[in-house]
């Protein structure tokens, strides 16, 4: 049994809060967040030896109090080491992730458990665990970067810096509204972008817009006397509508291709940026019907046949919009009596 002290401080106040938990290190890792509403104050402190422990301090009346403690499950993994406290799910109060870069399969693959907070207790939803590579550490470093894809709910990273060979490399997550997808929505190696890096990821700090473009970036740190800036490319929104004659059977250009009857049909596609700067160079395929259990009646002038889909590219420049016509073909035994 071991006391350990956490402290509360700032310019006049120290609070001193005594605990007695069953393992060591208390406050090896700490994190401080909103919870277990909007307004709430709490402290997470991560004891990470034998199996590990967190403990949630919550901030009543001046004094932090023991709130909710959550165990580790196996033993040595380091649950508890690394701690981030962030809003995954946008409900307006944080929620938990707990690194375990020791958690071993077969050998320290890493691990990192996600608590969502739930009628005011921090529940486990999901185990993230990179590639689940042999000796990765994965959860060695877990660093909130804001909303980096615009969709309103915050984005993690998280770093497995014995990866690759000890090149190391960082994942991103994303946040959605059930706490984050299970799945990283990018997988950045150190040796891609410089051979030299080693233990890349063991340190991220993520969260600041470093070049002004309006979206967060990421710094992270190795071993290799190096630190990498990863910049946010902004977000282009931009909208696409297929025009169509509103009555096709009516169309009266007949086509014929390789001496088969076909009729045509003049359709015109037009694409609008509603949210991004510059230039865009945008490369768009049309096709009638991407389910493979449906043959496609319609098709576009080829060579040396009518082909099912059609690639064409157009540039798009601020706020602007642009259209393109194009030729469809519709085989007349297959358009007889039915619509496209
Ligand atoms: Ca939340
Ligand atoms: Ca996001
Ligand atoms: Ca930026």
């Amino acid at each position: 049994m071991f006391t350990q002290i956490i402290m509360c401080v700032n310019l006049v106040i120290v609070v001193l809060v005594k605990l007695k938990v069953l393992s060591c290190r208390t406050g090896y890792a700490v994190a401080a967040g909103h919870f277990p509403h909007p307004n709430g104050k709490v402290v997470a402190a991560g004891a990470p030896r034998i199996n590990g422990t967190v403990i949630l301090l919550s901030l009543e009346d001046g004094s932090l109090k023991k709130y909710q403690e959550i165990l580790g499950t196996q033993l040595g993994a380091y649950f508890g080491a690394v701690l981030c406290l962030m809003d995954l799910n946008s409900d307006g109060m944080d929620d938990l992730l707990v690194g375990a870069p020791q958690y071993t399969e077969i050998r320290d693959e890493g691990r990192v458990y996600v608590y969502i907070s739930n009628a005011g207790k921090m529940q486990e939803t999901t185990q993230l665990a990179g590639s689940h590579a042999y000796n990765a550490h994965f959860g060695t470093a877990i660093e909130s970067l804001g909303d980096i894809n615009d969709d309103g709910f915050q984005d993690v990273a998280i770093g497995a810096p014995q990866e690759d060979d000890f090149h190391g490399v960082v994942y991103i997550y994303q946040g959605d509204d059930g706490g984050i997808v299970p799945h990283y929505s990018q997988k950045i190696f150190g040796r891609k972008i410089s051979t030299r890096l080693k233990m890349f990821g063991q340190s991220i700090s993520g969260g600041k817009d470093m070049d002004g473009n309006g979206y967060n970036d990421l710094t992270v740190g190795s071993f290799a006397d190096a630190v990498v800036l990863l910049r946010s490319r902004e977000i282009q929104i931009i909208s696409a509508t297929v025009h169509l004659p509103s009555f096709t059977k009516r169309i009266p250009q007949a086509c014929v291709e390789n001496g088969v009857s076909m009729i045509c049909l003049n359709m015109t596609v037009c694409f609008k940026k509603l949210k991004g700067t510059g230039t865009t160079v945008l490369e768009y395929t049309l096709q009638e019907n991407v389910d493979t259990n449906h043959q496609p009646r319609l098709g576009f002038p080829g060579q040396p046949k009518v082909v099912r889909c059609l690639v064409n590219r157009l540039v798009l420049r601020d706020g602007s919009s642009s259209c393109r016509r194009h030729m469809g073909i519709v085989q007349v035994r297959l358009y007889v009596g039915s619509k496209i």
